[in-house]
């Protein structure tokens, strides 16, 4: 296994912060370009701008990083009573209607299991939402080898996310930053990557009846990383057409492969964006465009990009409007070191 340069810790953790706080500004709005070139024109201007605020998705990796760091390894307990801890501590950052009854439950004592509170959600048939993959980034950066790296995405999505649609989505983004974190390489074998671990993620028989059950048809995830390698192909896509066949929603299979497209196609310049962006900057800002769901698409694209293109991509001024940058820098650092340490044993 490569070792993985700090400079690409550092990245991740602060592309995927800048993508919370500063997408948070445009979730569920009807997004147009103009708006959002005012809004990042602002944060370029020097002066004492306010501090934007991060949302859950942050809240939800700093809980996961924070597990990680002091357990030096994989612990759901302890990931649990965070989240939950986390959540009683600030319940206002914008958490999910449903994923509040699972921080009720967990903290009501009542389940020695802390998976069955997610397991009873949907009358039973578990969150599709993605706010397991909004958080996946700390996986990766923690956790060196890709059999881990699949196995832990999916037991800390099923804390909170028991439908397949909904951890499968966290192992798929936690697949994008692990192979970020590698570097240079085409988008063609990025793809390739991801197809052949979702292929067999997809193929089990609960990710085969769950979706069948949502009419979504089997291998969903399989189905989208193809349309991916299909628009890119292509170059030049509507943004209606981004919207419309990958989706810009809270659910997970509406987001994450919408941040994989969009962290792929900035790697060349977009016409409706400024050409002095860099190709991290252009991932943010065509996520803020596409509208819907902008905070968590763009953070999981930040995180995705950050890991690739490496901390010398992120725009001073964006990270010090966002709250809690110093934390992202802290922790990248000694995560970093966590993971060169599996590295060597
Ligand atoms: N909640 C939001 N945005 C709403 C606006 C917040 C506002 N700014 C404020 O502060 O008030 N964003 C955050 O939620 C997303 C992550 O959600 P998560 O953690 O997956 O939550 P949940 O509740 O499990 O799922 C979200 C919704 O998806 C639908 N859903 C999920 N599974 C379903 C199922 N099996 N059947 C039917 N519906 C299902 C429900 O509507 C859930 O409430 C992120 O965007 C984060 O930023
Ligand atoms: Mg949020
Ligand atoms: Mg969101």
């Amino acid at each position: 296994m490569m070792s993985v340069p700090v400079h690409r810790f550092r990245g991740a953790l602060l592309g995927a912060l800048m993508g919370d706080c500063i997408g948070a500004m445009f979730e569920g709005l009807d997004v147009v370009t103009s708006y959002v070139k005012r809004v990042l024109d602002g944060l370029d201007k020097d002066g004492k701008q306010r501090v934007l605020s991060y949302t859950e998705d942050t809240a939800m990796t700093r809980s996961m990083v924070q597990s990680f760091l002091e357990k030096k390894d994989f612990n759901a307990e302890d990931l649990a009573d965070r989240f939950t801890k986390e959540y009683f501590s600030e319940p206002d950052r914008g958490y999910g209607a449903g994923v509040i009854n699972v921080f009720e439950k967990l903290c009501s004592g009542e389940f020695s299991n802390v998976f069955t509170p997610a397991k009873e959600q949907f009358n039973g048939k578990g969150s599709y939402g993605n706010g397991a993959a909004m958080r996946a980034v700390a996986i990766p950066l923690a956790f060196s080898n890709v059999v881990d790296v699949i196995e832990f995405a999916k037991t800390s999505a099923k804390l909170t996310h028991a439908s397949s649609l909904g951890y499968n989505g966290a192992i798929l983004q936690a697949l994008a930053v692990h192979y970020a974190l590698q570097g240079e390489q085409s988008r063609d074998s990025f793809i390739s990557h991801l197809l052949d671990h979702m292929t067999e993620v997809e193929g089990d028989e609960k990710s085969r009846t769950d979706a069948v059950e949502l009419e979504l048809g089997e291998f969903p995830y399989c189905k989208k990383l193809k349309k991916i390698k299909e628009f890119l192909d292509k170059g030049c896509v509507p943004q209606e057409d981004v919207v419309e066949h990958l989706g810009n929603g809270i659910a997970a299979l509406e987001s994450v492969p919408t941040a994989i497209y969009s962290f792929l196609r900035c790697m060349d310049p977009v016409e409706d964006l400024p050409s002095e962006f860099n190709s991290l900057q252009r991932t943010l800002a065509y996520c803020f465009l596409l509208g819907g769901d902008t905070d968590t698409i763009a953070t999981m694209a930040g995180a995705i990009a950050g890991a690739y293109h490496g901390e010398s991509q992120v725009p001073h001024k964006w990270k010090l409007k966002s709250e809690g940058y110093k934390d992202a820098e802290k922790w990248a650092e000694e995560l970093h070191q966590l993971y060169l340490s599996r590295l060597s044993s």
